[in-house]
């Protein structure tokens, strides 16, 4: 099922004069925005006369750039045409903001509503929007375009658990969408209710990293096919990219963005099946253009041929080079610990890792919760337990990590993006 067929499975040939167009076009809008007026003045790049060999020397855009534009500094267009600001959370310094004129939201939309129509949702299903409204990109940004396939929309955004599985039940839910560490509580919870989420069949989880190992948990506990969605902010939000049925890979709306996979440490452009940073360049964006913007986000290209029809696919976001933790030397991002610890059936799927610097050493440790059917009430004779999990993390991660189990139910749970990460080296967390 398509929302937009002639888009969605664009021949390659028309793809590119398409690109090409719309790139020239993007590079008119990001003329109004004096940062890049300055740096393709400098790079003697114009709209008129852009070439995609040009692409390669125009400077990265980075996400410390778009923080000292504060507030409203990569706008394109008069603040009378912006009709919608949204902002990270900013939870490092001043928060990002993104602005949208009525065409972004339409455009916006029409990205939601070809995610959703994709993975076979519609008129008859009633979908419950468990995502922040507000200034997160989440809520609303799906809200449009679930009503414009004209979905029944619950928007029940977060918290309030309980509530949101009676309104599951009541109200006959087919399809939910939140963060997968939502999702999970949300399990968690209808179990101890006893709910049996007889109605629900479709689950989108996206805003944060997780594993395969976390799909097949949600779709067990949940009964539902569960799809990856990825966003940012600063590509509208989410709808973005967004798996398909095929559940390989997430499709990327190549009429609407620009790829590059390029290496994070020296800026070079890598291939189909190469791990890097992703880079974006939107398409369609009219108050607030980006130019090769650098993500953070780790991914890559896949080869094209999905059975679906579509083109551009990348592989599942690992993470961000950001959270990536360096440990001895060693790499690891918080979402493989989660997929090691999901196939262990002694232990639950709530963790929280802790990194310290003990006599010039980093000491990893992980807290995790011990599964309900293997905590007897007391947590004795469980060496045998800790030594599993610390030597199946050894082994996958390359790693000594110390383990501690806990209590069912004892750590803390999410209702938006999970932090499960403490870094207690610098100071910070
Ligand atoms: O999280 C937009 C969104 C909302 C996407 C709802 C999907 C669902 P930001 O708050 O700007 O926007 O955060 C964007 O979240 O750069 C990734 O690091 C991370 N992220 C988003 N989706 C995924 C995903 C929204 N499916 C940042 N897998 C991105 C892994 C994800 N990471």
């Amino acid at each position: 099922m398509y929302w937009n067929r002639t888009m969605e499975t664009l021949p390659p040939d028309e793809l590119e004069v398409l690109q090409k167009k719309r790139l020239k076009w993007t590079i008119k809008q990001a003329e109004n925005v004096p940062f890049y007026q300055k740096r393709l003045s400098e790079a003697g790049i114009s709209a008129d006369n852009f070439t995609l060999e040009d692409m390669a020397r125009i400077p990265f855009t980075t996400k410390k750039e778009l923080r000292e534009g504060y507030p409203f500094g990569f706008f394109a267009v008069p603040m009378r045409k912006v009709v919608r600001i949204h902002t990270t959370s900013g939870t490092t310094g001043k928060p990002t903001v993104v602005g949208y004129t009525q065409k972004d939201i339409e455009n916006w939309a029409e990205l939601i509503a070809r995610d959703l129509t994709m993975i076979g949702l519609g008129e008859d299903d009633v979908f419950q929007n468990a995502l922040g409204y507000g200034l997160f990109t989440g809520g609303l940004g799906f809200h449009y375009g679930a009503e414009l396939i004209g979905m029944t929309v619950l928007p029940s955004a977060t918290g309030n658990t309980r509530r949101q599985i009676e309104m599951i039940e009541d109200f006959g839910v087919t399809a939910i969408n939140s963060t997968p560490s939502y999702a999970m509580h949300l399990a968690e919870v209808a179990e101890d209710m006893g709910a049996g989420l007889e109605t629900l069949r479709v689950g989108i989880f996206g805003a944060e990293p997780w594993s395969d190992n976390m799909r097949r948990e949600l779709e067990s506990r949940l009964g539902i096919t569960a799809y990856d969605s990825y966003g940012m902010s600063e590509m509208y939000g989410p709808g973005a990219s967004f798996e398909c049925r095929e559940r390989s890979g997430l499709h990327f709306w190549h009429d609407a963005y620009y790829l590059e996979i390029i290496d994070p440490e020296t800026g070079e452009g890598l291939g189909p099946g190469e791990r890097g940073e992703l880079v974006v360049t939107p398409l369609i964006k009219e108050a607030m253009p980006l130019l090769r913007f650098r993500t953070g986000d780790i991914t890559m290209l896949l080869e094209d041929g999905c059975p679906c029809g579509r083109g551009q696919k990348i592989s599942r976001i690992l993470g961000r080079s950001d959270d990536m933790l360096v440990i001895r030397g060693v790499n690891v991002f918080p979402s493989q610990i989660e997929h090691v610890l999901l196939a262990l059936p002694e232990v639950g799927e709530q963790f929280m890792v802790y990194i310290d610097r003990v006599k010039h050493l980093d000491e990893m440790t992980i807290d995790v919760e011990l599964h309900r059917e293997y905590f007897s009430g007391e947590l004795k004779d469980l060496a045998k337990v800790q030594k599993k999990v610390s030597d199946i993390l050894r082994e996958t991660l390359g790693l000594r990590t110390r383990v501690n189990l806990v209590e069912p139910g004892t750590l803390p749970r999410f209702e938006g993006k999970a932090k499960r990460v403490v870094d207690r080296r610098t100071g910070v967390w």
